[in-house]
């Protein structure tokens, strides 16, 4: 570790986010006399239909998604508050596009105030991720001016530094929300403020920051409304425009969260912090019943145009075996489409592995991260070896899945060795492959951050909340580095490059991966930025070029099925292509 520039031991870079604050905040305790009981409510809700019309006179709630149209907890708010019989509106304002978001223009802020002045809401709400804090507050800013409304923020940026929030919000969420929200609506309905309730900090008369905890995690998840599908009064903005459709109905992949947390704590992921924050909280690792999953899959199926693949988005999919084995069988016999899943490699075993490919995945994302062993253990605090990713790859390749295999680039902590060991172990996977290369990101108070402004690698500047916008809203997926003569960055272009499996490429990257050489690493690099510019610039010569090679290809095999399937999607594409919902543009 001190060869990295790091002295202390691993776990002290895992410090809870707060801790080191603890003590300056006032400590406030929920309220005494309080009689309602959130759970029971939430219960009582579960049955119950999304309303068709809104409710007369009773109090207005507005839920604000920050660039997320696929919004979970924004859209699992919305079908809450209306349930509870409370007039709700969702706006996702602005969507995110991979590496390509779009900047929060003068003209969609007007559409966002003369949306509130519309509704004159009673509260308003904002789910925030780190990366969107600069934008936020500029909506929130121009809201002051036409509303009085309390506005409430939560998700992982309050989540993690919720006194930060208040400088700009009214009370901010630390931790899961639905309890909260529930007593937020009660006091909404009896027109009280928002104090003395768990989980949600707020300022006192003096000023001073009042810390309510957190509240627990919830265990029965199946109590939780399923995230809101083209309900009504759901609006978006984007582009300067205003859409009362909501775009996840024209989305041919959906996402689905079947359960919540994770059994690691991988130093770049928001898990090192939320696990310890969380102890004596409840356990972390919670399932949905199969039968309350498939019940949502039928839900959404119903009202989407054209869907052809369920994603399942939770970190660690498919991990308990009797929960496989029902899902396995109710998903095949009940869902007709194919299903994509994460499952973290250490966790993955033949036997659930084969029933969830008889029930119908056809994908799966792996995890790689790092090409060595030492990095990914001792830097990242992730299981596995490249020993056991071999193994674990082949495994699943031999069921019929095929892996997506996801790298991080861009970790100040790899040299040429560790690139080269990269290389070479994505190589062996071999062919064909689906590789997704993200760049490292440095989120506040996550222990890799802390390790990198340690051992000088980043400054404080690139953990503000500006590095972080400009850095993830458009450097998310790895961009290959020009010009790239260091072993090191060509390496990474290397890297980048593997997708392509043509003969020559791959000739190309097996030689540099034996040896230096900055002439073929420079050509290499030319390679992974046209790569780049078909893929994320989406630039019309180069899709059109590779639409063109493709259907020449498909005639001359004469499969013309597929190439009808392929005419299909490039129609529905360009069809919906303003309300495609913030995905990879690569795909
Ligand atoms: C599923 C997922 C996605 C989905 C859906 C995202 C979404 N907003 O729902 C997709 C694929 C679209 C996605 C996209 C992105 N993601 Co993502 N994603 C996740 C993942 C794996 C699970 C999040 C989730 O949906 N949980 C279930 C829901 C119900 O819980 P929740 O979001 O935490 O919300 C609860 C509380 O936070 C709270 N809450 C949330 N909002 C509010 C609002 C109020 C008013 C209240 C009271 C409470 C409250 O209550 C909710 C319910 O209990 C997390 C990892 C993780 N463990 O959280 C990463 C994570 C959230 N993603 C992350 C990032 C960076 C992104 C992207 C920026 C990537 C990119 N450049 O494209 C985008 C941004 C999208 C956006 N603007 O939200 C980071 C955020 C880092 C940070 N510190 O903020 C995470 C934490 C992963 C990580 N690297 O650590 N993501
Ligand atoms: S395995 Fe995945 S979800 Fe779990 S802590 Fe590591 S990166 Fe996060």
């Amino acid at each position: 570790m001190e060869a990295q520039g790091l002295t202390k031991p691993r776990s002290e870079y895992r410090i809870s986010a707060g801790k080191n604050l603890e003590n300056t905040f006032v400590q406030g305790a929920p309220a005494s006399d309080e009689t309602f009981d959130p759970i029971q409510k939430l219960k009582a809700l579960r049955p119950l239909p999304f309303p068709d019309t809104p409710p007369e006179d009773a109090a207005t709630i507005l839920h604000v998604s920050m660039y997320c149209n696929k919004s979970f907890p924004v859209r699992i708010f919305h079908a809450l508050s209306s349930k509870d019989g409370l007039n709700s509106h969702a706006v996702f304002f602005k969507n995110n596009f991979t590496n390509a978001h779009l900047p929060v223009s003068d003209l969609e802020l007007t559409l966002l105030t003369s949306l509130i002045e519309r509704i004159n809401p009673d509260a308003i709400t904002f789910s925030v991720l780190a990366p969107y804090v600069v934008e936020t507050r500029r909506a929130v800013a121009a809201i002051r001016k036409v509303s009085d409304a309390p506005i409430i923020i939560g998700g992982k940026y309050p989540t993690i530094v919720p006194h930060e929030a208040l400088e700009f919000v009214d009370y901010a969420c630390k931790g899961e929300g639905e309890l909260v929200m529930l007593r937020i609506q009660e006091r909404l309905r009896q027109g009280q403020n928002f104090h003395e309730i768990r989980g949600l900090w707020h300022k006192d008369d003096e000023g001073n920051i009042v810390d309510m905890g957190q509240e627990q995690l919830y265990q029965e998840l199946d109590d939780i409304p399923y995230p809101a599908i083209g309900e009504m009064q759901m609006h978006f903005i984007e582009e300067g425009q205003l859409l009362e459709t909501d775009t996840e109905l024209y989305d041919d992949e959906f996402l689905v969260l079947a359960g919540r947390g994770c059994v690691y704590v991988c130093s770049f992921c928001v898990n090192s912090l939320l696990i310890p924050m969380n102890r004596g909280n409840g356990k972390f690792v919670r399932l949905r019943s199969p039968d309350n999953v498939i019940e949502e899959i039928k839900y959404r199926l119903d009202r989407c145009l054209a869907p052809s693949l369920v994603v399942f988005n939770d970190e660690i999919f498919g991990m308990f075996e009797d929960w496989v084995v029902e899902f396995g069988a109710k998903y095949s016999s009940q869902i007709g489409i194919p299903f994509d899943c994460e499952l973290v490699p250490s966790l993955i075993k033949e036997n659930n592995v084969r029933k969830l490919a008889q029930a119908g995945m056809v994908s799966m994302h792996f995890g790689v991260q790092s090409g060595q062993d030492q990095i990914r253990k001792d830097i990242m605090h992730r299981p596995g070896t490249n020993d056991d990713l071999m193994q674990k790859s082949k495994l699943v390749r031999s069921l019929g899945i095929q892996p997506q295999y996801d790298i991080i680039l861009g970790n100040p902590f790899d040299d040429g060795n560790s690139l080269s060991d990269a290389l070479g172990l994505l190589l062996s996977f071999g062919t064909p492959i689906r590789l997704n290369t993200y760049k490292m990101q440095f989120f506040p108070h996550y222990p890799f951050t802390n390790m990198a402004l340690e051992a000088g690698h980043i400054s404080q500047a690139d953990v503000s909340d500006e590095g972080i916008e400009r850095a993830t809203m458009y450097e998310w997926s790895y961009r290959p580095k020009f010009p790239a003569f260091s072993r090191h960055n060509y390496l990474e272009n290397c890297i980048y490059l593997i997708p392509w499996t043509s003969p020559m490429v791959r000739r190309l990257l097996h030689h540099l991966h034996e040896k230096h050489n900055p002439v073929l690493g420079f050509v290499a690099t030319i390679l992974a930025m046209l790569r780049y510019a078909q893929g994320f610039k989406g630039i019309a010569t180069f899709v059109w070029a590779r639409r063109i090679y493709l259907s020449v290809k498909l005639i001359a095999r004469g499969d013309f099925s597929t190439l009808r399937r392929k005419i299909g999607e490039v129609k529905i594409n360009s069809r919906y292509s303003k309300l495609r919902t913030g995905r990879m543009l690569s795909r």
